[in-house]
């Protein structure tokens, strides 16, 4: 045995947490058109022609609708693609991103 005993005292701490969730969110406005808003919603989305028909009209009607929920780097890409399709067409639709 060596001539100095060394003690560790070791506590690591493991904090886990869940992997936290964010909402795409559509906002109303008053020259996007419906269909393209409906397109947009099933090509990046993912949605069906229902679902994306609904979440359209609960924008069109209460001024914002939830498009998805992901991790945020997934949100952020879903985000920018979305407002770049729609700039790219002329329109001004607005995307927000929001944890859940
Ligand atoms: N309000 C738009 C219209 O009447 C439709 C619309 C729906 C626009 C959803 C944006 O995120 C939006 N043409």
């Amino acid at each position: 045995m060596a001539s100095t005993d060394i003690k560790i005292d070791e506590k690591i701490k493991v904090k886990v947490s869940e992997p936290k969730a964010w909402k795409v969110i559509l906002l109303n406005d008053d020259s996007t058109p419906m269909e393209f808003v409906i397109s947009l919603l099933i090509e990046i989305f993912k949605h069906t022609t229902e679902t994306a028909g609904d979440i359209m009209l609960q924008v069109h009607e209460t001024g914002s609708g939830i498009a998805g929920v992901y991790s945020f780097e997934i949100a952020e890409a879903k985000a920018v693609e979305a407002t770049n399709l729609a700039r790219g067409n002329g329109h001004p639709l607005q995307i927000k991103l929001e944890e859940e």
